[in-house]
């Protein structure tokens, strides 16, 4: 088909302007977002016994989170080396990555979370039981409950932020379900002082409540269905999880 010179300049015209119309429609600059991540004072400090609803206390010698790929504000950012954020802050968190996105308020970050380190000890009355556990199970976090506002030139925070309290969980469903150690504590069937993952394997887990999750039988199945529930945003913005690995 032929069509006349003079239409086919109009339309390239047309077409000029309308890229034009909207470079300047979408240039509003861009900024940085650093992305940090943070345990709270539970993970810097520990849990004091009055944080707990059965009077043990908790505190972290490690616990080392492995981040993978983190998308915010439409990049991606790749997977990063461990960190272990039992390190003080004073409040700031762990700066892992940064990256330049356009300036505006971004929503549905997403982020993935592929292993979980810990080790600690919880102290009662005298008694003390120490732990070393490792969660090799990756965890995608989505539809995140924040907005990451980004202006021109300047340098914005998207923080992870990990709730090691959901460890001593006694439910998997409550809205406000209670932090306690104790059914842990008597995992520790030798007595040796140490829980061990093939003690917390053996053990029941009793008077916990885990909803419908009915493959959850024992109490290192528990943690690690707690496991996945750790990641959140900017606080106590919470994200959609599923796990990717058992
Ligand atoms: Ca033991």
């Amino acid at each position: 088909m032929n069509t006349p010179p003079n239409t086919r300049r109009l339309w390239a015209l047309l077409l000029l302007s309308m890229s034009l119309w909207a470079c300047g429609d979408e240039d509003n600059g861009q900024g940085e977002v650093v992305v940090t991540v943070y345990g709270e004072d539970f993970i810097e400090s520990g849990l004091n016994a009055d944080d707990m609803a059965d009077g043990w206390s908790v505190t972290f010698d490690r616990f080392v989170v492995t981040v993978g790929e983190v998308s915010v504000g439409g990049a991606s950012i790749p997977a990063q080396a461990p960190i272990d954020i039992s390190v003080q802050t004073d409040g700031a968190g762990h700066p892992i990555a940064s990256v330049q996105v356009p300036a505006g308020a971004h929503t549905s970050s997403n982020f993935v979370i592929t292993r979980v380190e810990l080790s600690g000890a919880a102290t009662k009355d005298g008694v003390t039981k120490a732990f070393d556990w490792t969660f090799d199970q990756e965890v995608r976090y989505s539809a995140c409950e924040t907005t990451t506002t980004v202006t021109d030139g300047q340098s914005a925070t998207f923080q992870i932020t990990v709730h090691a309290d959901h460890f001593f969980y006694d439910s998997l469903v409550a809205e406000e379900p209670q932090v306690v150690f104790q059914a842990l504590a008597d995992a520790d069937a030798d007595n040796d002082g140490q829980i061990t993952r093939e003690e917390l394997e053996n053990t029941d887990i009793g008077r916990y409540d885990p909803g419908s999750a009915g493959d959850v039988n024992d109490l290192w199945g528990w943690l690690t269905a707690q496991n996945q529930t750790l990641g959140h945003v900017d606080g106590e913005g919470h994200c959609d999880f599923q796990a990717l690995t058992n």
